[in-house]
C-alpha cells in the first residue's frame, strides 16, 4: 500500500516517519510513502501557496492550484487508477476517524493525505477530496499531525506490519476495550509489587485478571465505550460483578461512609 502525502513542510512528516514500527515497514517496503512538497507545484518566484480570503477577515486560505496540480502528479503516477485511490483531507470539519476507518484504508491501494495550514484550504479543493477526516476536537495549527496519525493507525493493518498479528486484533480499540495494566522486571520496585496472579504461572487466571482489569477500566473511564463493545460470556458476568462493586461504592458515598 501507498501513502502520498501533500504538505508544505515535508521535513516534518519524514522525521515523523523516518522511526519505530512505520519507518521498519517502509525499509522493508511493506508500506511506500511519497511525500509531496506543495511549493514544488507552485509557479510564481516566491513559491506561493496562500493568499487572503475573499470577503475579508484574518488569516490566510490556501490556494487551489497548487493542490490540483499535486493531485494531478500523484493520480498521474499512479496511473490514473481512481478506483483504489482515497484521497483524504485532513480539517476539524471532517469526520471523526476511528479505529473502524483505519481499518477500512488500510483495504485500500493508494491513500493520498492533504494538509492544510493557515484557515484552511480554497474550498473548491473539495470536490477532488473523498473524505474529510478529524483526529479529534482540539484545534491543531494545520494538518500533518493529523494525517501521521491516519498514516501511523492505517499501516498497523497492513500485513506483516506488526510483528504479530495477534496483537493487531487484540489491540485495544480493536476490541474495543481499554487495555490491561502492564508490568516488567523487577517484580518489587520500592514498595510496589507486581500483581501476584501475574508471577503465578496459572494462565487461565491470568487471563481472568486482564479481562477483569480491562473492564474494570473500562467502565471507570471510557462507559461509552461498553456501548458497543461485544463481550464473550465470561467478561458479560465480570463486568455485572464490577457494576455490583461500583454501585455498592455509590451507596457507601451517599451514606456518608468513608471510601474505604
Ligand atoms: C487541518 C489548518 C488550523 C483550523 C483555524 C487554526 C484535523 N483534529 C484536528 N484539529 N485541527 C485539525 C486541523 C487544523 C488545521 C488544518 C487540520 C489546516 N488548520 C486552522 C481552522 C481554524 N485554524 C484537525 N484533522
Amino acid at each position: 500500500m501507498t501513502f502520498d502525502i501533500v504538505t508544505i513542510f515535508p521535513a516534518m512528516i519524514e522525521a515523523a516517519l523516518a522511526d519505530g514500527v512505520v519507518g521498519r515497514a517502509i525499509e522493508r517496503g511493506l508500506i511506500d510513502v511519497a511525500i509531496h512538497d506543495l511549493r514544488n507545484f507552485t509557479v510564481d518566484r516566491h513559491r506561493t501557496v496562500d493568499d487572503v480570503p475573499y470577503g475579508g477577515g484574518p488569516g490566510m486560505v490556501m490556494k487551489p492550484e497548487p493542490i490540483f496540480k499535486a493531485l494531478d502528479a500523484i493520480e498521474a503516477r499512479r496511473g490514473g487508477r481512481r478506483e483504489q485511490m482515497s484521497v483524504l483531507l485532513t480539517t476539524p470539519q471532517g469526520t471523526p476517524f476511528t479505529q473502524a476507518a483505519a481499518e477500512r484504508y488500510s483495504a485500500r491501494q493508494n491513500v493520498v493525505l492533504l494538509c492544510g495550514r493557515y484557515e484552511g484550504v480554497d474550498e473548491r479543493v473539495r470536490s477532488r477530496v473523498d473524505e474529510e477526516v478529524s483526529i479529534g476536537d482540539y484545534v491543531l495549527s494545520g494538518g500533518e499531525l493529523a494525517a501521521l496519525v491516519v498514516i501511523d493507525a492505517v499501516a498497523r493493518y497492513v500485513p506483516g506490519v506488526v510483528g504479530d498479528d495477534q496483537s493487531v486484533a487484540e489491540d485495544s480499540f480493536s476490541r474495543g476495550l481499554l487495555d490491561f495494566p502492564h508490568y516488567t522486571r523487577p517484580a518489587v520496585v520500592g514498595s510496589a509489587r507486581v500483581p501476584e496472579v501475574l508471577l503465578s504461572g496459572n494462565h487461565v487466571e491470568i487471563r481472568r485478571w486482564r479481562k477483569r482489569e480491562s473492564l474494570a477500566r473500562t467502565l471507570e473511564r471510557r462507559p461509552d465505550l461498553l456501548e458497543t463493545a461485544t463481550l464473550d460470556d465470561e467478561e458479560r458476568r465480570l463486568l455485572a460483578e464490577l457494576k455490583e462493586l461500583q454501585n455498592g461504592r455509590i451507596a457507601e458515598l451517599q451514606n456518608g461512609k468513608t471510601g474505604k
